[in-house]
């Protein structure tokens, strides 16, 4: 639909007017003005991790996370659009997470999915997910699908810090599905599955019966394939990465492109309403755009994304955002990788996804 600025109200009586006021009632050639108005057009800005980095020191220096007042209980910098007051887009939400050595961050669990990508994690750094810990090494992605209890716990003696990634706006804020929400009894929830559990029943081999998953409230009956807690370790990802490169041709879009799958179902989307990429760039990627919102965090490497006549410049560890409809292509310098995190899987599952290359 054409956006149009709204025009001079067409004149009704008074009488017409104040029927329908007093019947809580509008004219739909009013209403119509204000669809697809609560959310303003994404920019495309881009975090530079050194501001991140000065920000996440700046809270973790101030703030403990046992002061933090009821609520998620989380101590993030997050990303914030300058078009939107409360994450980087209207269905995605990234934040940059610490936990100072010995502290916790408190066990709960929420209807929204979330993931943990590594930025400076090490063995002793561990988020525990649905009884099991989960050591968080550098680059590691860690689901912490819905419904489940999750709790970070830092036993090292180094600060770590990671990306989050959560379909928070589309629950919170679309869908408005606010209790979804529950704190655990416990500060730490009790480990009761020894480390490699959750790998162990879906990365090689399945239960005979269906796993039965009744623990937690939410529908899984019925579920297709509901995804399990799990760590994509980054070495062997970047082994996948490698050898795609080395047999493969890229995508024209994506550069070498692999998309992490659901265990579960063995094929992407990670999450039903997020998908997930690893992309290793090696040179100028097509330009072409799409209704579907994308956010970037930088590996490694740098180079500039370019979004209609902006030019994002990135380096490791900065985060991007590419609005729905604008071109845009990748230019590496050298080589690079990047994390892809799209909406994609929601346009889809309500046929609404469109792509396209821009006219030449
Ligand atoms: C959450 O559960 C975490 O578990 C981080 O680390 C950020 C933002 C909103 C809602 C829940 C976490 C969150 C969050």
């Amino acid at each position: 639909m054409v956006q149009q600025e709204p025009e001079e109200l067409l004149e009704m009586s008074s009488e017409t007017r104040s029927i329908l006021e007093e019947h809580h009632l509008r004219p739909l050639w009013e209403v119509e003005d204000d669809m697809g108005r609560v959310y303003g057009d994404l920019e495309p800005n881009v975090w530079k991790w050194e501001d991140l980095q000065t920000a996440i020191d700046a809270i973790e220096e101030d703030v403990p996370i046992a002061d933090l007042p009821p609520g998620f209980q989380r101590r993030v910098a997050v990303p914030i659009n300058t078009s939107l007051g409360n994450a980087i887009s209207n269905t995605i939400y990234v934040g940059v997470q610490t936990v100072s050595p010995g502290e916790t961050a408190p066990a709960h669990r929420h209807g929204a999915n979330a993931l943990r990508f590594t930025i400076d994690g090490n063995e002793e750094m561990k988020t525990v997910v649905a009884g099991e810990e989960f050591p968080m090494e550098n680059n590691d992605l860690i689901t912490t699908p819905q419904w489940e209890w999750h709790d970070h716990v830092n036993d090292s003696d180094e600060t770590a810090a990671w990306l989050d990634v959560l379909d928070l706006p589309l629950v919170l804020d679309s869908l408005n599905a606010k209790n979804t929400f529950e704190y655990h009894e416990l500060e730490r929830q009790p480990v009761t599955k020894t480390q490699g559990y959750w790998d162990s029943q879906y990365g090689r081999g399945r239960p005979a019966e269906e796993a039965k998953r009744d623990d937690i409230p939410g529908p899984f009956e019925g579920i297709q394939d509901p995804t399990p807690p799990y760590r994509f370790g980054w070495d062997e990802m970047v082994e996948s990465l490698e050898q795609r490169a080395e047999n493969d041709e890229p995508d024209p879009n994506d550069g070498y492109s692999l998309s992490y799958v659901n265990p579960a179902s063995g094929k992407p989307p990670l999450f039903p309403t997020m998908s997930f990429r690893a992309q290793l760039l090696r040179e100028e990627t097509d330009p072409h755009f799409h209704n579907a919102t994308e956010v970037y965090f930088v590996i490694e490497g740098e180079g500039a994304t370019h979004v209609g006549d902006e030019a994002l410049e990135w380096s490791q560890w900065d985060l991007f955002v590419v609005p729905p409809d604008q071109i845009h292509h990748h230019e590496p310098d050298g080589e690079a990788m990047l994390l892809g995190i799209t909406d994609r899987p929601v346009f889809e599952a309500f046929n609404l996804y469109a792509e396209a290359e821009p006219s030449s």
